[in-house]
């Protein structure tokens, strides 16, 4: 796989795709980032990204890892003290993940957002904006009902994160693309350049194939899970024999949260995948790519069951090394 196709392998969308083929064609010096709020420990949304900065690494970025605390405080995650301890635990979790231990920066965002250059600029970036951009910005981040200050400054933060990180790409789920969109506008007002953005594709709930797979709500899966809880989420899990359930007027409302899982989180970390399966019914199914997997669901020849038993197995190989981690 060449430098572009490992960048833009699974993206929702990049922004642009002229600047990412520069970036692709650039042979050394070029660096990523992804920048998580700490809380809880490592979910499969976490881990959604962090197989993006993987396949970065490979094609030759370097990778920062930002444990946003300050926005996780400005986000009502919790006290300041107890994030900072979360934030210790998650770069351990990412590591245990698969992130190159070598090739990985993690910093904290309390070490350089407090800093005096820092809090000017975002000084400057708040008259260059509008409380209604910010709010818009942050739609798909926060839940809260009434907006606080706090959640208006909280873009304008990550769009200085860039510069001040010397990144050349911001990477994050589809629910960070207007935040990325804002500092494409704002940054040039104080001289600096509009990023390049990635943006990995939302997973539906496990449970229903609808929404958005999150921590908070629904069914998701974490570094915390037993081998029997994956299993029991995994044959829980909403899998029609298709990958495009449920097709309304309006467009297709239901996804199938276990093929998007091999699509995004199997086929990405491992390189031929076997659903195991007795004689009786055909023996062993082996697959390279996920397009045959899906193929094979939707014809038959591959059922429900022996899917969610392949996609327990591949997952909670995945999960191992951080839920081992965890109980150290
Ligand atoms: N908004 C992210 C956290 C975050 C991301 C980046 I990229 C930053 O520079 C800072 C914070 C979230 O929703 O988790």
């Amino acid at each position: 796989m060449d430098a572009h196709e490992l960048i833009t392998r699974n993206a929702a969308e990049v922004v642009t795709e002229e600047e990412i083929e520069t970036l692709a064609d650039d042979p050394d010096g070029k660096r990523a980032y992804v920048g998580y709020e700490p809380s809880g420990v490592l979910h499969i949304g976490h881990m959604l990204t962090a197989n993006k900065l993987i396949d970065l690494q490979k094609a030759g970025f370097e990778v920062t890892v930002l444990l946003a605390d300050v926005h996780a405080y400005l986000n009502d995650k919790g006290s300041f003290a107890d994030i900072r301890h979360t934030a210790e635990r998650m770069r351990d979790q990412f590591i245990a993940y698969g992130l190159d231990e070598s090739n990985t920066q993690f910093v904290l965002g309390s070490d350089f957002q407090l800093d005096d250059d820092y809090t000017l600029d975002l000084h400057a970036l708040e008259l260059e904006t509008t409380l209604a951009r910010a709010e818009r910005a942050m739609a798909e981040i926060t839940s809260g009902d009434s907006v606080k200050v706090s959640q208006a400054v909280y873009p304008l933060m990550q769009a200085l994160d860039i510069p001040y990180l010397g990144v050349d790409l911001a990477v994050g789920g589809m629910e960070q693309r207007k935040v990325h969109m804002l500092a494409r506008d704002v940054l040039p007002s104080i001289d600096r350049e509009p990023p390049t953005s990635l943006h990995t594709p939302l997973i539906a709930d496990l449970g229903t194939g609808r929404g958005k797979m999150s921590s908070s709500e629904g069914v998701t899966i974490s570094m915390e899970d037993s081998r029997e809880e994956i299993e029991e989420k995994v044959n829980g899990a909403y899998c029609p024999p298709t990958a495009d359930p449920d097709p309304t007027e309006e467009g297709t409302d239901r996804e199938n949260p276990v093929l998007q899982v091999f699509e995004y989180h199997v086929f990405p970390r491992f390189e031929d995948v076997v659903v195991e399966r007795p004689e009786e019914y055909g023996g062993d199914l082996e697959y390279a790519a996920y397009d045959d997997l899906e193929a094979d669901l939707e014809s038959g020849e591959l059922h429900p069951a022996d899917a969610k038993g392949a996609l327990a197995e591949y997952l909670d190989r995945l999960i191992a090394p951080g839920r081992e981690q965890l109980a150290e």
